[in-house]
């Protein structure tokens, strides 16, 4: 088990998952499972840095549980809880927030892009990054399995990391993203350009997990193309929304780039569209199978997320106990074995 190198990611309760999140964070996820140390927060106390409904956060954080079992995430096989319920998040926030300086944070293109959506700005949402920098360090985390947008964090992660080891000893270990090549980027149908968010809720921009499949017919066959005929992979501006519907339907199928245009050499954007959605379709038929299964066993979630905390608290605490006596925080009696 040790010897396995440690995984740490985390995904918000925000709700809407669409196959960006899936193809671009759970696949990986799961797949890593095999042969890494693995562990996945559901990231609630992130979901709250942006105004929010609480029934509907509730409501989300289990049903995203459900769909990360059903999705492959096997509790067997990873820890996978819920990031409130293990309180050492929050106290490693706070030391790390006494030693990040507030420019680090006013940097952030996340944060400046969600700034610039809302009426008011909470320090939670430029404190965002310090939380995330805790929930990876918590863990002695090696790979922090990612997509291109979170780069930037994992970055300040490993600052916060040094800037902690270089003024009070070596306490952190320095992560590494990794970042996937296909299916790092969906962009939305509605818009090419833009990446594929669960905060963009217009009615064509996503296709969301639980999605059925007319839904998801109809989403496909107005995503938005160009005027031209060619079905190729490109990077051009103009064939971006093509370039997507060719990304989802490669990362759906596996299949290599020369395949997929040689397959479609000849024929036009509406085949493409509905080929697109029939993979599409299909592979996430499996999916929603499970997931009504499991949200169907009563008490099933809760124990799976009552142990995945359990097994967080124990390994996060060596490392927070760790932190707290290097800033010359007095031990209570029970925690001084760990220095
Ligand atoms: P929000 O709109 O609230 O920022 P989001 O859709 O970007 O939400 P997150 O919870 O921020 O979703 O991200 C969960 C995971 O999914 C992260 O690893 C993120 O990089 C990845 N991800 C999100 N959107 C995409 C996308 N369009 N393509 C690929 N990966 C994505
Ligand atoms: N900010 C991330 C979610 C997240 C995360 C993490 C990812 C919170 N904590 C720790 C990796 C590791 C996002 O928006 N995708």
């Amino acid at each position: 088990m040790s010897e396995r190198k440690i995984v740490f990611s985390g995904i918000q309760p925000s709700g809407n998952l669409h196959i960006g999140n899936y193809l671009g964070a759970i696949k990986r996820w799961v797949e890593m499972q095999d042969q890494y140390d693995c562990i996945y927060c559901i990231v609630d106390m992130h979901a709250i840095t942006v105004p929010h409904d609480p029934k509907v956060l509730h409501e989300t954080t289990l049903e995203l549980a459900a769909l990360l079992i059903a999705c492959g995430i096997d509790p067997e096989r990873c820890v996978l809880f819920v990031q409130s319920h293990v309180s050492a998040h929050a106290e490693m926030t706070w030391i790390f927030n006494c030693i990040t300086p507030l420019g680090w944070l006013e940097r952030m293109t996340q944060y400046k892009e969600k700034a610039a959506r809302q009426e008011s700005v909470s320090t939670g949402l430029l404190d965002y990054p310090v939380l995330q920098a805790s929930d990876i360090l918590l863990y002695q985390t090696d790979l922090v399995p990612v997509g291109e947008d979170q780069r930037q964090h994992i970055e300040l992660t490993r600052d916060i990391a040094g800037r902690f080891n270089h003024l009070f000893g070596e306490t952190f270990k320095l992560p590494e993203a990794l970042i996937s090549e296909v299916g790092a980027r969906v962009m939305g149908l509605d818009d090419p350009t833009k990446k594929m968010s669960k905060s963009i809720t217009s009615r064509y921009h996503a296709i969301r997990l639980l999605d059925d499949p007319d839904t998801i017919r109809t989403a496909i066959r107005r995503a938005v193309t160009d005027s031209g005929r060619e079905i190729i992979f490109s990077d051009a501006p103009e064939k971006a929304g093509v370039n997507n519907l060719l990304t989802i339907y490669q990362a759906f199928t596996g299949k290599s780039r020369e395949e997929i245009e040689a397959h479609f050499a000849g024929k036009g954007y509406g085949d493409l569209k509905r080929e697109v959605a029939e993979v599409v379709i299909e592979a996430l038929r499996p999916i929603q199978e499970r997931y009504r299964a499991i949200r169907a066993e009563r008490g099933y979630i809760d124990e799976i997320l009552r142990r995945g905390a359990e097994e967080a608290r124990r390994r996060s605490e060596p490392t927070l106990t760790q932190a707290k006596h290097r800033v010359g925080f007095v031990l209570p009696e029970e925690l001084q074995h760990h220095v």
